[in-house]
């Protein structure tokens, strides 16, 4: 994919690359294929343009392939909560650090069931169940397929996140009916190691490799506000965007900091960017993915509703949808039907 990189401003005609376009060759490939690396330096250049242009380039991508007031809804659901053996830096439910998420057994299947019939009546098309581990044992994939199954009967899409995945576990999540596999990339390679040290980059892409593989949709994102540089951001959008086909959803999350963490700790509760950083993320993640479903993650609930209309603006497409993520909260149903409202937004 050729971008322009040159930095227009406010007062010159903005140009569209025509790949950027329905119509275009790029635009109309069956999959979400790049057509040649795109680099970190010209990904940065999009970072560094002007607010404005930034934004303006991101709604022409996005009208071009999407539904601009049309919002995907996902609901999430923890299946199997805490004890995790990872050390990734952020996250609550790592055995070793001490926050307040216990280790909880794995939900029963009429408890799934029930939850995920509450989100379908909410309007959430798609049901997301995380567990807290490295990857699944086949004990535990067993009753996750009874899940998967059982949701997919109700007429929702299904979404899967359990960790890495060893060789067929991929294509059992497939038969049973999983519609996507959510395993993110997190951040730039040279950023990783700041981060996790109990897995490596490697893992993650041969993941996504067997996810892909199995003709499943791949989801995979990553999170900002760690600490990470505008470079690094750059270098996680790259990854992503490499990825041949792209990912079929990319979440972008915005670090929550949970007490206990060792990111809590290093954060110190101060906001590492501004928000007009995370804006500008989502929107190169939607010019650089132009087909993706781009998800406004975690971190909801610490942003205003004038923040989350400028990253619809900005090209996000999905959000959760329900007052909890996995063990954070996330803004309730009626306020983010309230926030539609105003924008003019219905779910899709
Ligand atoms: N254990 C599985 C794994 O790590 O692949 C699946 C669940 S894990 C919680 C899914 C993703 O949630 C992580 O890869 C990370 O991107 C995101 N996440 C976890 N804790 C977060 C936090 N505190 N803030 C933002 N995103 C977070
Ligand atoms: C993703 O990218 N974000 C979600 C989902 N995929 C699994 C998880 C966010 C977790 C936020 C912290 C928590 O609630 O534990
Ligand atoms: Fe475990 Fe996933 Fe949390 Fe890492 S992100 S500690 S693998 S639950």
């Amino acid at each position: 994919m050729a971008l322009s990189t040159d930095v227009t401003t406010s007062v010159q005609p903005v140009t569209v690359p025509t790949s950027w376009l329905a119509g275009s060759a790029a635009a109309n490939s069956s999959a979400h294929l790049a057509t040649s690396p795109l680099s970190i330096d010209e990904i940065e250049a999009l970072f560094n343009l002007p607010f404005s242009d930034l934004i303006h380039r991101a709604q022409t991508v996005h009208r071009a392939h999407h539904d601009a007031n049309k919002v995907q809804l996902s609901t999430l659901l923890s299946i199997k909560t805490g004890g995790c053996s990872e050390d990734c830096g952020y996250c609550p439910q790592a055995a070793r650090y001490h926050t307040e998420v216990e280790n909880e057994a794995m939900l029963d299947l009429a408890t799934v069931v029930a939850t995920a019939k509450l989100a379908k009546e909410n309007g959430a098309s798609r049901f997301c169940m995380g567990a807290a581990w490295r990857g699944p044992k086949q004990r535990d994939l067993d009753p996750v397929l009874d899940m998967v199954r059982e949701v997919k009967a109700l007429g929702l899409e299904t979404c899967c996140t359990l960790g890495m995945l060893k060789d067929g576990q991929a294509e059992q999540l497939k038969k049973a009916g999983l519609d996507y596999y959510n395993h993110n990339l997190d951040t730039a390679p040279e950023f990783y190691g700041e981060v996790i040290t109990t897995r490596d980059y490697q893992d993650r892409l041969d993941t996504l490799g067997r996810v892909r593989d199995a003709g499943m949709n791949v989801c995979s994102g990553g999170i900002v506000g760690m600490g990470e540089s505008q470079r690094e951001r750059a270098g996680l959008i790259a990854q992503l965007a490499n990825l041949d086909p792209q990912p079929d959803s990319v979440p972008i999350n915005y670090l929550v900091q949970v007490e206990g963490t060792p990111l809590h700790d290093k954060m110190a509760g101060e906001k590492a960017i501004d928000w007009t950083e995370f804006v500008r993320t989502i929107a190169v993640a939607r010019i650089t993915m132009p087909k993706s479903f781009v998800r406004l993650s975690a971190g909801r609930q610490e942003m205003n509703e004038a923040t989350q209309a400028m990253c619809f603006l900005a090209g996000a497409n999905s959000i959760f949808y329900g007052e909890k993520l996995l063990t954070t909260g996330n803004p309730d149903v009626t306020r983010d039907r309230a926030l539609f409202e105003k924008l003019g937004i219905s779910p899709l």
